[in-house]
C-alpha cells in the first residue's frame, strides 16, 4: 500500500509535463460585418505538435459577449450550423476553421469592429493553457470568391437558426 502511494505520487509529478498543451493557433481573422449586425465569424487554424489530442474549452474576448464555436453542415441543400460540442484539436494535427466549415462565432458584439484592427482573444485547453490570439478584422465584401462560403451567415439571424443534431 504504501508503494502504491510513492508510485502514485511520483506520477502526479510528472503529470503537468505530459498534460501541457502544445497548441499554435495561425492565420487567425474575423469577417468584418455588416453595421447592424449583432454577430461575426472568425477563423483560424490550431495546430497541435504534441503526442495527446487536446480539448478546446472555449474562447474568451471582450469584442463579443458569447463567443463560440459552430460548425457548418449542408442538409437538404440547407446549410446549418450549431455549436460543437466538443472542440479536439487531434495530436499532430490542426483543427481548422475556415469560410463554409468550422468557424469561431461572436456572439453579442460589443463594440464596432473595423477593418484593419485587432480582436484579442484567449483560447482556453480543457487542462487550463491559454493561447492569445490576435484576429485581423477584414473587409471581405469586395470579394468574389465564395467557393463554399455560407453566405446565409451575415443574413442568418441565431435566433431562428435550425439545429440538426446527426
Ligand atoms: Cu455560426
Amino acid at each position: 500500500m504504501k508503494v502504491k502511494m510513492v508510485i502514485m505520487t511520483a506520477l502526479m509529478l510528472v503529470m503537468p509535463s505530459l498534460a501541457a498543451a502544445e497548441i499554435t493557433i495561425e492565420d487567425a481573422w474575423v469577417r468584418m460585418p455588416p453595421p447592424v449586425a449583432d454577430t461575426a465569424a472568425g477563423y483560424m487554424v490550431m495546430r497541435n505538435s504534441g503526442d495527446q489530442d487536446v480539448e478546446i474549452k472555449g474562447v474568451t474576448t471582450d469584442a463579443a459577449k458569447q463567443p463560440e464555436f459552430h460548425s457548418t453542415s449542408e442538409h437538404a441543400g440547407m446549410m446549418h450550423m450549431m455549436k460543437m460540442e466538443k472542440v479536439i484539436v487531434p495530436a499532430h494535427g490542426e483543427l481548422h476553421f475556415g469560410t463554409g466549415g468550422n468557424h469561431l462565432m461572436l456572439i453579442g458584439l460589443t463594440g464596432e469592429l473595423k477593418a484593419g484592427s485587432y480582436v484579442m482573444m484567449t483560447v482556453e485547453t480543457a487542462d487550463g493553457e491559454s493561447i492569445m490570439v490576435h484576429a485581423e478584422v477584414r473587409d471581405m465584401r469586395g470579394d468574389m470568391d465564395h467557393s463554399g462560403d455560407h453566405s446565409a451567415h451575415d443574413m442568418m439571424d441565431h435566433g431562428d437558426m435550425q439545429h440538426h443534431n446527426h
